[in-house]
């Protein structure tokens, strides 16, 4: 798989030296051991598994998403459909409904197959040990060249159920570093003043935070060296079809800059999942999820 000669995320160049860069441990062998694998969660704060998803129903999710792309012109088809090559144009806009195309792209069945059913729901009862509960909202990520994600903790976004809840970040076809691969910083849910203050922070709570939009930072630099650890991220090239990423809402991530030099779209999921026993943000759940439209709606 392509590899950039320098890895960035808004730019800034994250250091590759041992102390500071290193690679996710996998999880792999434990996964039919749920213990194991909830020791392995408060020990790390990420899951990461290898081969874990039905490549079938992945790339089934991929072609979905690529043709309802294709279909408002935003894929270079002199490229085979599946490469994900931007096309750099987009006639979205002259839809009578650009919301509703951007629900159908998340809510495709073949998309909610991947991540409402099979192996990943079998994977989180393992995992959780009772009957799961998918958030009915799907996070879908299209993210173009030039696209990055800041240093966050999800909880900032979805923490008014249970906090025993999990992202799983899905890379849906291969993600190479150079596409924009999730990077985590290392015992970053282990650190109690980051919890207790920023951790704290809702998005939607109408109260003003240092944090705005909900980012921690755009420099994952900064943010090393103000709490330690190394960046971590796949080895071996970057994520693959079929590999799944779990972590906390307390873990510390952001996503390396897409610099495809072929122009390519970083295409993932980042679903949640909890107990179907537990309390559920209202936000991200039901036939409709209000989502962060909550105080527009309600108003
Ligand atoms: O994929 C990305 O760029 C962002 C994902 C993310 O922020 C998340 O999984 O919480």
């Amino acid at each position: 798989m392509d590899s950039p000669d320098t890895f960035t995320s808004h730019g800034v160049e994250f250091s590759r030296d041992a102390e500071k860069f290193g690679w996710l441990t996998e999880s792999s062998d434990i996964r039919e051991d749920g213990g194991a694998l909830r020791a392995r969660m408060a020990k790390d704060g990420y899951l990461f598994i290898r081969d874990c998803l039905d490549k079938d129903v992945v790339t089934g999710a991929r072609r979905e998403i690529l043709e309802r792309l294709a279909s408002v012109d935003e894929i270079d088809t002199s490229h085979p459909l599946m490469d994900a090559v931007a096309s750099g144009t987009s006639t979205r806009g002259k839809l009578p409904d650009t919301r509703a195309f951007g629900n159908d792209l998340r809510n495709g069945p073949a998309l909610t197959r991947l991540v409402h059913e099979g192996n990943v729901i079998s994977f989180y009862e393992t995992f959780l040990g009772g009957e799961v509960r998918p958030f009915d909202h799907i996070w879908l990520r299209n993210v173009r060249v030039g696209g990055a994600t800041g240093c966050h903790y999800d909880v900032v976004y979805m923490g008014r159920g249970t906090h025993n809840l999990y992202t799983s970040w899905i890379p849906i076809g291969d993600v190479p570093y150079c596409d924009g691969a999730l990077m985590i910083l290392e015992d970053s849910h282990t650190h109690q003043d980051l919890r207790e203050g920023y951790g704290a922070v809702d998005v939607d709570s109408g109260k003003p935070n240092p944090w705005g939009g909900g980012w921690f930072s755009r420099n994952p630099v900064e943010v090393q060296d103000q709490f330690g650890g190394r960046w971590l991220t796949a080895d071996d090239g970057g994520f693959r079809l079929g590999d799944l990423l779990v972590f906390s809402m307390f873990t510390m991530h952001c996503s390396l800059d897409n610099v495809s030099p072929v122009n390519r779209i970083r295409i993932t999921s980042d679903t949640r999942y909890q107990l179907a026993s537990e309390p559920a943000d209202e936000r991200w759940v039901g036939d409709d999820p209000v989502g962060h439209d909550i105080n527009k709606r309600s108003a």
